[in-house]
């Protein structure tokens, strides 16, 4: 087995700090690589074009590559062997003490990619070579400087047997192939544009392509291919559409061309996260790029395409512009979610990309705001940089450069940047320059805004509004601060935008008006201090304030709306975000009312506000059915769990269960109606209409299931049996298996695995609904299924769809009071810190959520966290744990 760690339990594995950072002594020009490629004994020759690096401050500084678990079986130094006196190996590291100014270090190393487990560097997957590089895989390949501000040309040959590996694959153009002895067969991959290892990529094995052509804006064509098993072929339409309409978007919206002749993905199985931007040659995993209705969801062609475009996004944010550091990462990963998520909003409805993005932000990145693991967006020091990956680095960083945009207008953020792309094409740079381009081209100071870079944790931002009748003045007074996070325990103001408006009592606008100038009826407030007045004037009666439109700031706000004020703006609001919003706080606010009844031990009664409001919206023909859909979700017992400083995992499971039930028995005639109107015989297509109409025809179905009545489930056997396409099965599936009665789904559940076994992918949805079935017997479920004969441990969806799901999709059965859902976490994450160190610590994060809990659980969450750190741990674990059980 690949030892995928070299740090002892005891010996703590050193931080690193972005204050530390200096540039590289040397710097590499070209590289050439040539891999011989066997499973268990691949050779890799390296040829590096090795240079003193000016701007380093000692010119006779050692030269330290890095390399781990390589074995080296060759070193030369320009065309002569090195004697062993003249460099230095370590587990880690390879030294040339004193090295020329310039010279070729050739060296030949093998590697075991069929025992690489930890899907780091180049292993196998369903039989074929794949690599992952980013952060630090490239130093499991050869000895190099492993940081991404080398950026270095590279020509890559790879050599195979021709009949089991018949595509090899690399980055930039296929210069020559030819055949070998033996069956043996080669091919030589050229990179033309220098770029750091991290987006170095090697494919070999037996894959099929599909493709086609793309011709740029200035008229260059450009060949596409997606390459995948045979069986996929006919699952990967969609991704090529998804590529041509993001290649397109690119051109139209920031003036950005693909610059290779050749862009390629390839699909595969075992996989670490969703996908990666190597240069010219894309690896994702398959669950990102297959897509086909009879097999995959609505929402995994959602997922497809937003994947496709952000990967292909990186080749301007992060190749072509690319980071100085590590600490940097979100200056690619924030910028080019923000890019993905402008995308999908203009292939889309974007009140509803934007509430769908929303509701992730405000449940796990800020439960990871308030955990041990917070860090800023650029955080200061690390152990193991693929523990910043996070939430916080992508989702909040594309919030931050929301922000800018907002803060600079449409036109003005163009401009910057342009200028960002054409001042530091070819170059490795940092979040200040990024922002500098911004404050350039808007002469704005931002100085103020980089705390938004610096400073962890979620600012709460309370409101409050004075309406004076005799001035006709209407005052609304914010307070910020943020909460202390580990190592920063006092914080800074920061520059907030609230994108605000105010309603009259009859539902209008109002026009704004402050210190004699007029905004219209919507407008952008700066706050900028810890406590700060805005006055609005000539406002003949008191407004009701619409605040935050569009979640314009990643904080939480507190404005004490009553309930009738919440099903006002639930109605009237202009701003489709803050509609959604209100009816979310007005369902939070009812169920806060359940959560402390419970506590109470008083009879549980839902208001009949949250009823007639709902039966209002379900009254009449929908306007936009895929926002309905939306304000039909009842907010998620981790988002409910969020408004607590103490959580009561079971009170809060009761009430939204109780809420829901009521609900649906309530409504059940309201939410038949609209189910029978939407049921279509039409074949499935994905345009707008029906993927709405199935969206909201679901999510009926949803609420008429849980009534347990006869008639719902048979519609629901109804739907599974005749559907034509995933997502309605998909849907009637999860209605059955999650209903209180097992019975029909047991049977549903049955079906559907002798149908799919064939598809590794949905074989994922099947075990994902049967492990967040809300019923108590949801954990002996999950211990069933661990032992499946489709589960593997060594598959990371696999671990995703079973482990990630339980824990993280089924609170109350995760938390069960006995610890017993802790311990199998516990115990999984034990077996992957041996084979998976990645996939460990990203597993391992519910266990590190446990400071609003109650002692009790606490206590058992201790237990779990002390039982891992007794393990020797890998640097990626042993941040996570020591961090947890700090905190
Ligand atoms: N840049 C990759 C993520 C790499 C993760 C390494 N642990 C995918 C992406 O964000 O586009
Ligand atoms: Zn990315």
């Amino acid at each position: 087995m690949n030892q995928a760690f070299s740090t002892p339990a005891q010996q703590s594995p050193q931080t690193i700090h972005l204050k530390d950072y200096q540039p590289p002594a040397f710097l590499i020009e070209q590289v050439e690589l040539d891999f011989v490629l066997e499973a268990s004994a691949t050779q890799v020759t390296s040829r590096l074009h090795l240079k003193r690096n000016p701007a380093y401050p000692d010119d006779k500084a050692a030269l330290t590559l890095d390399g781990q678990q390589l074995k080296l079986l060759d070193i030369q130094l320009d065309g002569q062997p090195l004697p062993a006196s003249d460099y230095t190996l370590t587990e880690n590291h390879l030294t040339l003490p004193r090295p020329p100014a310039e010279f070729i270090l050739q060296t030949k190393v093998e590697i075991d990619p069929e025992n690489n487990t930890a899907l780091e560097g180049l292993y196998l997957s369903s039989g074929n070579f794949c690599t992952q590089c980013e952060a630090e895989g490239f130093r499991r390949i050869t000895y190099y400087l492993d940081r991404p501000d080398v950026l270095a040309r590279f020509t890559t040959r790879i050599e195979a047997d021709k009949q089991a590996f018949p595509i090899l694959l690399s980055n930039g153009n296929p210069t020559e192939k030819g055949e070998l002895d033996k069956g043996r067969h080669y091919v030589i991959w050229e990179d033309p544009f220098p770029k750091p290892c991290y987006l170095f990529a090697l494919v070999g094995g037996d894959l099929h392509p599909v493709k086609d052509t793309y011709t740029t804006g200035s008229g260059k064509p450009i060949a596409l291919e997606i390459w995948v098993e045979k069986e996929n072929l006919h699952k990967c339409d969609h991704a090529l559409e998804s590529l041509k309409k993001a290649m397109q978007w690119d051109e139209a919206t920031y003036g950005r061309e693909y610059d290779l002749d050749i862009y390629m993905i390839v699909a595969v199985n075992d996989f670490n996260m969703g996908a990666m931007e190597n240069k010219g040659l894309n690896i994702f995993n398959s669950a990102c790029v297959l897509a086909d209705s009879k097999s995959e969801t609505d929402n995994a062609f959602h997922r497809v395409e937003s994947v496709v475009a952000h990967e292909y996004f990186h080749n301007w944010s992060g190749n072509r512009v690319t980071c100085r550091d590590w600490f940097q990462l979100s200056l690619k990963e924030g910028f080019t979610v923000f890019r993905d998520q402008q995308f999908s909003a203009d292939q889309h409805s974007p009140a509803v990309e934007r509430i769908q993005h929303v509701g992730m932000l405000r449940t796990a990145q800020f439960a990871e705001d308030a955990s041990p693991t917070a860090h800023p967006v650029r955080p200061d020091s690390y152990i193991e940089i693929n523990n910043f990956y996070t939430l916080t680095v992508y989702e909040k960083g594309s919030e931050v450069v929301r922000m800018l945009s907002e803060l600079l207008g449409p036109d003005t953020f163009r401009k910057g940047s342009d200028l960002y792309f054409e001042r530091f094409d070819g170059q490795a740079v940092t979040v200040e320059d990024f922002v500098d381009c911004m404050a350039e081209v808007s002469g704005l100071d931002l100085s103020q805004f980089m705390r938004w870079y610096s400073q962890a944790g979620t600012p709460e931002v309370a409101a409050k509004g004075q309406y004076n009748a005799e001035q006709k003045t209407y005052t609304l007074t914010f307070t910020q601060h943020t909460p202390p996070t580990p190592g920063q325990k006092e914080k800074q103001p920061l520059l907030i935008p609230i994108k605000m408006g105010l309603v009259s009592r009859a539902g209008r606008p109002l026009p704004l008006e402050m210190k004699g100038v007029l905004y219209g009826t919507e407008t952008v407030l700066q706050l900028t201090e810890n406590e700060q007045s805005f006055t609005f004037h000539n406002l003949e009666s008191e407004p009701l304030p619409s605040l935050l439109r569009g979640f314009s700031a990643p904080v939480k706000l507190h404005y004490n709306y009553n309930k009738d004020d919440l099903a006002f703006l639930l109605q009237q609001d202009s701003d489709g975000f803050n509609r959604w919003d209100a009816g979310q706080q007005l369902a939070l606010s009812v169920l806060k009312g359940l959560v402390s009844a419970q506590q109470q031990g008083q009879d549980l009664e839902l208001d009949p506000l949250l009823i007639n409001t709902w039966k209002q919206l379900l009254e009449g023909e929908p306007e936009d059915p895929l926002m309905l859909a939306e304000l039909l979700q009842l907010p998620s017992e981790a988002y409910i769990a969020e408004q607590y400083d103490c959580v009561d995992i079971d009170a809060i499971h009761i009430a939204r269960d109780y809420a829901r039930k009521t609900l649906a028995t309530a409504l059940y005639p309201e939410f038949l109606r609209l189910y029978q109107a939407l049921k279509s015989d039409q074949p499935w297509s994905a345009t707008a209409e029906q993927l709405a109409a199935r969206r909201l025809k679901n999510t009926c179905l949803s609420f008429m299931v849980v009534t347990d009545a006869a008639e719902a489930l048979q519609l629901a056997e109804q739907q599974f049996q005749q559907a034509d396409n995933m997502t309605d099965q998909q849907a009637a599936l999860t209605g059955l298996a999650h209903a209180e009665n097992a019975e029909p789904g047991e049977k549903a559940l049955k079906e559907f695995a002798r149908q799919w076994a064939h598809d590794p992918l949905v074989m994922d949805t099947w075990f994902s609904i049967q492990v967040t079935r809300p019923h108590p017997d949801a954990l002996d479920r999950v211990k069933t299924l661990l032992e499946h004969p489709a589960f593997s441990m060594k598959n990371p969806n696999k671990i995703r769809a079973v482990l990630g799901a339980f824990a993280g999709q089924n609170r109350h059965n995760f938390h069960r009071r006995d610890g017993a859902g802790y311990e199998l976490l516990a115990n999984a994450v034990m077996e992957l810190n041996k084979t998976n160190p990645q996939i460990a610590s990203r597993l391992v994060l519910p266990l590190t959520r446990f400071q609003k809990l109650d002692d009790y659980r606490k206590g058992k969450i201790k237990e779990q966290l002390e039982r891992i750190q007794q393990e020797k741990l890998s640097p990626d674990l042993y941040e996570v744990i020591s961090k947890a059980l700090a905190g």
